[in-house]
């Protein structure tokens, strides 16, 4: 049994370093899935820059931490998944393979009115 959980452990961290991999070099990923799919969100100032984003089905929204000090977290309440905290030069992603209208908040900053919103379109089939 405890080998069991090592073994799925593992392969938890295999998929989440991947993941990683895939995630840095994602412009040229396996399904050849298109061109440029990150699209960088900054935290700044107590702020998500831009506030609001608007991006196609199958983007990756990456936040990247680029405050001298002040950590942040991204949580989406609706769905309940976080990021946990990112502190500075620290960054984490989320894919989006729904369109919807995705909002979330820096649970620490919530207050402070940091907040953001991430609205996922479908791709224009005239390209
Ligand atoms: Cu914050």
């Amino acid at each position: 049994m405890r080998k069991r959980l090592l073994t799925l452990g593992v392969s938890l961290l295999a998929t989440l370093l991947i993941g990683g991999a895939a995630q840095a070099g994602s412009e040229k990923d396996a399904n050849g899935a298109a061109d440029d799919d990150v699209v960088v969100v900054d935290m700044v100032n107590n702020e998500f820059v831009p506030m609001e984003l608007e991006v196609t089905v199958g983007t990756t929204v990456r936040w990247l931490n680029v405050e001298r000090r002040s950590n942040h977290d991204i949580y989406f309440p609706e769905e309940d998944i976080a990021s946990g905290r990112l502190f500075p030069e620290e960054s984490w992603e989320r894919t989006f393979d729904e369109a919807g209208t995705y909002e979330y908040y820096c649970q620490p900053h919530e207050n402070r009115g940091m907040h953001g919103v991430i609205r996922v379109v479908e791709a224009s089939e005239d390209e």
